[in-house]
């Protein structure tokens, strides 16, 4: 095996109460990577198909790649991967965390759970030593007592992994979380964790993790921290992180505001990025191996939580904020803290509640009915209706399914307003007047999440709503070094979006790390097969596939925005198929979404082809 992998990876299973390390193999590795690629790998060939997510089968993924952890910008992440009980495809999410170092140090490159534990349990390794450990007094904590407690028994330096009361709950909506404040697998997967009776996995690593050039990875590493430091927008980065784009998304009519119904928020000023950072920023937070912290930790003022600290982005501002028509920034961050403390996803949860919001509003439900006086701007309420989702209780059952859930079970009009792609609630950018952007969401992998390609940053600097193949060509590069190089290489890409690092340092931490010379053009078709491989695995699950999976929510197609510089704007239908028709000729698709046999075989991918043919048709 390759230098850059450990080369293992560490196989759990629950129900047994046994472990085992396995080789990886190295084949896979170097044409997959590790993160997500290794995840969809894994899916594809061990999940039965069919497999309910939430049954002891569904194989809970947690991996690094051959950049985790080396010396590099901001190289402490890890992907944490599962069939999703939230959209039935393909979901993982991405967490910044000591754990992915722990885990590389441990002699790991990725651990696979699969099995139900019969008891409340928790996950203790230790290099070689493999425990599975009663949890019964973790089960119910929070996920800020939970970090805490376990802590005091491991050690500051271990790496925990948590979930929430929703996770346990087996709320979709949930994520595992670390270090109060990190968050990740937005598809559900803190359920995922939850059915397997697994409150928490705390990993401890003493080796050294093997490289090709170790020498030559340290001069590189120190080079690359200088570069991202000298770079334009460092300090203003490290005052307001994502947080900035709250007023950059109002100013570009983009800032989801009552359920998505428009882009501008009259109280923006009050939740964003100058306000958090004049008034209630105290300190700094960073991931791992982070040269340029972007957590901002912030300090609640008034309210039931006062005085208590959180730590807030852009996107969960803006679902908990203008979304939720919340102008109080008190309210958006108690929201925020409850979010993490529950496990409960803050995208997904504040998309449910303007969701249920607009319902009573309609008229589909009455405040009697669901016991809450759930209105526009009133915080109390919100999470008041945050904490039954949480919990199941009452209407907060029928919400911690999901809107997509949510929907269905109001029927009438409800699916106009739910605003999600392939069951994932959209995260906080409002395209009405974005089509490149609404593109961007009714293609990526996991649903409805801009971690692939942040497309509207291109839309707002060179043109908004062009409906182009060259536009969608850059769609696509931009989902392959997103959603396939950060995701599998596994690092964190805001070193290089957010302040400019050139791209070009990661082939050559690569080559330093692995010892072998992968080119962009090598990496862009690992991304090629990793998106197809993606894409079998849903259709596989689906049982078939048609372009409306593709769509993004109808609102933006439907109603037009009726405030700000863009009132009167809506998505245009035609353009979009054009798009579409565009986006799947490139990826060497079929017109409905369907990869051609040429392209599996091309990408190395014939081996889904037999599965394939039992659904759909690849000729
Ligand atoms: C991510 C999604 C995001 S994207 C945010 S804020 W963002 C929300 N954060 C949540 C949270 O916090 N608590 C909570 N209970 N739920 C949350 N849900 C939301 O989850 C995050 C940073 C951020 S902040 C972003 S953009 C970048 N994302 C990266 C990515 O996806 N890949 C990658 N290679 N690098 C990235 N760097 C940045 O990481 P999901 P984190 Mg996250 C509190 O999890 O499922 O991927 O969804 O991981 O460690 O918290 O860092 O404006
Ligand atoms: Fe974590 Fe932010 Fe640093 Fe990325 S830039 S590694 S999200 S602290």
């Amino acid at each position: 095996m390759k230098s850059g992998w450990t080369g293992k990876i560490l196989r759990i299973d629950l129900s047994r109460r046994k472990s085992v390390v396995q080789d990886l193999d190295p084949k896979v590795a170097v044409e997959f990577l590790g993160g997500r690629g290794l995840a969809i790998k894994t899916l594809w060939d061990e999940l039965p198909p069919g497999t309910d997510p939430l049954s002891p089968d569904n194989p809970l993924i947690f991996a690094t790649g051959p950049l985790t952890g080396i010396t590099m910008p901001s190289s402490g992440k890890m992907v944490i991967a599962a069939k999703s009980p939230l959209t039935g495809g393909y979901g993982d999410g991405n967490i910044g965390t000591k754990a992915s170092i722990q885990l590389k140090k441990a002699g790991y490159d990725a651990i696979i759970v699969t099995g139900k534990a019969d008891d409340h349990s928790m996950i203790a390794i230790n290099d070689g030593n493999i425990e599975i450990e009663p949890a019964k007094d973790l089960w119910g904590l929070d996920t800020y007592k939970a970090q805490d407690e376990l802590e005091a028994r491991y050690g500051k330096n271990s790496g925990i992994l948590v979930i929430g009361p929703a996770g346990e709950n087996l709320v979709k909506i949930s994520v595992v979380t670390s270090e109060k404040g990190r968050a990740g697998g937005r598809p559900g997967i803190g359920a995922v964790m939850g059915s397997k009776n697994l409150k928490a996995l705390v990993i401890t690593g003493s080796k050294e993790i093997p490289l090709d050039n170790p020498r030559e990875v340290i001069r590189l590493g120190a080079e690359a921290f200088k570069d991202v430091k000298s770079k334009e927008s460092y300090d203003f980065w490290i005052r307001q992180g994502t947080m900035a784009t709250v007023e950059w998304a109002n100013e570009n009519s983009a800032l989801p505001t009552h359920n998505f119904n428009e882009g501008v928020f009259d109280g923006f000023e009050k939740i964003g990025g100058n306000s958090m950072e004049r008034i209630y920023k105290v300190s700094q937070k960073g991931c791992p191996n982070c040269n340029m912290p972007c957590g901002n930790i912030t300090e609640i003022r008034e309210g039931p939580y006062q005085g208590r600290r959180t730590e807030v982005d852009y996107e969960n501002v803006a679902m908990n904020g203008s979304n939720l028509g919340i102008d109080d920034m008190n309210w958006v961050m108690t929201l925020n803290l409850y979010a993490d403390e529950m496990g409960l996803d803050s995208i997904s949860m504040g998309s449910t509640l303007a969701f249920a919001t607009e319902a009573v509003e309609r008229g589909l439900i009455s405040k009697e009915e669901i016991g809450v006086n759930l209105e526009w701007g009133n915080g109390p309420a919100m999470l008041e209706m945050a904490k039954k989702i949480a919990s199941r209780d009452g209407f907060g059952n029928v919400l911690s399914e999901g809107v997509a859930y949510a929907a269905t079970r109001l029927g009438r009009e409800a699916n106009k307003f739910a605003i999600h792609v392939k069951g994932l609630e959209t995260s906080a950018y409002d395209c009405h007047a974005y089509i490149g952007m609404a593109l961007a969401y009714g293609t990526s992998p996991i649903g409805a999440h801009h971690k692939d390609a942040w497309f509207i940053s291109i839309e707002v600097r060179e043109g908004r709503s062009i409906a182009s193949k060259e536009r969608v060509e850059k769609l696509v590069w931009m989902q392959n070094v997103r959603g396939g190089f950060f995701e599998s290489a596994v690092a964190c890409r805001l070193p290089w979006i957010e302040l400019g690092l050139d791209l070009e340092w990661y082939p050559k931490f690569l080559k330093a790390a692995t010892g072998l010379d992968y080119t962009w053009d090598d990496l862009y078709t690992i991304s090629n097969r990793i998106y197809s491989l993606i894409r079998a695995f849903w259709i596989r699950e689906k049982g078939g596939w048609s372009r409306s999976m593709d769509y993004p929510p109808i609102r933006w197609f439907k109603d037009p925005l009726t405030k700000g510089p863009l009132a009167g704007t809506r998505l245009d239908r035609e353009s979009y198929d054009k798009m579409l028709d565009w986006y799947y000729e490139i990826r060497g698709w079929h017109g409905n979404g369907i990869p051609k046999k040429g392209t599996l075989k091309n990408l190395g991918l014939e081996f889904v082809i037999p599965q394939l043919r039992k659904v759909v048709n690849l000729e």
